[in-house]
């Protein structure tokens, strides 16, 4: 045994004593030189003024922090559609804005990848989780070809920060170097961890040992991007490189936009610190959060946090009252971000009461079949009431929306409903470009080189019919 690890350091002691958690060292005079290491090293990471305020939190058993706005006054607020010629400006205009921002690279990517596959059956990140519906290629590669398709196209790399979470960042950074960074430039990519946080028991306020050696912890979630991003140097290597705007996606979308042109020419040109892409909302039980809008302020609403019957409230038009559903593409600018990441109070916490498993004082591993424990997460998404202006576009679910979240056979957001949504994507851009396709027949863009129908058309002369499953590739790369 160490020296170092033998004893517990005397700041530490009195931490946990001020927060009422000694016990969280029961196991300590079992414990190895290596076990002790390892449990010092989570203590050390752990704010106490916040874990005072995730014990406040938890006594309360309020899920989401106090709304932004009042839900029950508050609407749906005016939103651009996409390629809509009544918006003001343009679509023209919004592309030829957005063209400029990316050829000048003034534009960067943030990917949030802190989240596993374990619900598809993949024990590592969830990026790795097979999507290509010909090529069998993973989300991190079908994703990171849209910002070489955009180099490609506009001659200039896309920085992009990736976030990871302690279960994700080894197999991750693994991946990246295996593969070559997928074709990225490794100078351009910035990979960042996120931070966790213990769990608490429901019932006393203590932190849950899942191991004698181990805390219970979990991602802070998405919105741990903030501080994790600022804190890991990444705004700032973002300044470097001369990026004035983030488009940030989630990982689980493979149709994901987020450097479309129009789209980054709307939030450009209407000089928003925040914009953001929804898809209509058709049914109350679709499991995506809503922009809402109430006395100039925009928020997002969790379906989990949105009350039932207001979920369901429909206009007399048919439409939801509230349509605007969030799938989690947005767009800051940087200085905006630099400015929330300096306040330590610009995220709220929301809370997740799960089935948590924990050791009990015998030291026993105890896999609860109730939620025994309460999670904490930030949401990066709870930025938007403090944006001084916010855009809101709207996209047709076929062109950017295609979440995979649930095995195969589920009702919704399944593998096979992913597959689909990708063929069908592709087969109408190949009819745009003039190509038919037989049948059945599965068809997929490689996502490096083709960004449009554009791309498309450059690749198969009109009048094509493709009669066997194939990955459509464009003309070599000009960059
Ligand atoms: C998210 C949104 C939901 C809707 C939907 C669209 C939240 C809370 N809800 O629902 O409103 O937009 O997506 O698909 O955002 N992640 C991390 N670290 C974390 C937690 C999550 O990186 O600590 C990543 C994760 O890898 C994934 C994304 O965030 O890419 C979404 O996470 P989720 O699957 O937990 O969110 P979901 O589907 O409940």
């Amino acid at each position: 045994m160490t020296d170092a690890a033998a004893v517990v350091p005397a700041p530490l002691a009195s931490a946990l004593a001020r927060a009422g958690q000694e016990r969280v060292l029961r196991f300590w005079p079992t414990l190895d030189a290596a076990g002790r290491s390892r449990l010092l090293g989570q203590l050390a990471v752990i704010d106490w003024d916040e874990f005072e305020t995730l014990q406040r939190l938890a006594s309360r058993r309020q899920p989401a922090p106090p709304a932004a706005i009042d839900l029950a006054a508050a609407t749906t607020p005016p939103c651009l559609r996409l390629r809509d010629p009544a918006n003001a400006p343009g679509p023209a205009v919004a592309v030829a804005t957005g063209e400029r921002l990316l050829a000048a690279g003034r534009v960067g990517a943030i990917l949030v990848a802190g989240g596993q596959g374990t619900r598809l059956g993949c024990h590592g990140p969830k990026g790795l989780v097979a999507a290509g519906p010909v090529s069998g290629a993973n989300l991190f590669e079908l994703l990171f070809g849209k910002l070489r398709a955009v180099h490609r196209r506009f001659g200039r790399r896309v920085p992009l920060a990736i976030m990871t979470s302690s279960a994700t960042d080894a197999a991750t950074r693994r991946f990246l170097g295996e593969s070559g960074h997928c074709g990225l430039d490794p100078d351009f990519v910035h990979v960042f961890r996120q931070h966790d946080l213990p769990a608490i028991d429901a019932a006393t306020g203590a932190i849950l040992l899942d191991a004698p050696d181990r805390l219970a912890l979990a991602p802070d979630g998405h919105g741990g991007m903030l501080v994790a991003l600022h804190e890991s140097g990444g705004l700032d290597w973002f300044g470097r490189h001369g990026v004035e705007h983030l488009a940030s996606f989630q990982v689980d979308n493979p149709l994901a936009l987020p450097l479309d042109r129009e789209f980054l020419g709307y939030h450009a040109l209407s000089r928003a610190d925040f914009s953001t892409q929804v898809v209509s909302k058709r049914e109350p039980g679709e499991r995506v959060g809503v922009v809402v809008e109430q006395g100039g302020r925009h928020a997002v609403v969790e379906y989990s946090d949105l009350p039932p019957a207001l979920a369901a409230e429909r206009r007399p038009d048919g439409r939801l009252r509230f349509h605007a559903g969030s799938i989690a593409v947005h767009c800051f600018t940087k200085a905006f971000l630099d400015r929330a990441a300096a306040r330590r109070d610009s995220l709220p916490l929301h809370l997740a009461h799960k089935a948590v498993p924990y050791l009990d004082e015998l030291g026993t591993l105890v896999r609860p079949a109730t939620p025994n424990a309460f999670k904490f997460e930030r949401f990066i998404f709870d930025l938007m009431p403090l944006a001084r202006s916010v855009t809101v576009v709207e996209i047709d679910a076929c062109d950017g929306f295609a979440p995979l979240k649930n095995p195969a056979g589920s009702a919704a957001d399944a593998p096979e409903h992913v597959h689909a949504a990708l063929v069908d994507h592709a087969r109408r851009l190949l009819a745009e470009a003039g190509v038919t396709v037989a049948d059945g027949v599965d068809v997929e863009l490689d996502s490096a080189t083709i960004l449009d129908a554009a791309d498309v058309a450059a690749a198969l002369p009109r009048g094509t019919h493709i009669a066997t499953p194939q990955v459509i590739r464009g003309m070599i790369p000009r960059t």
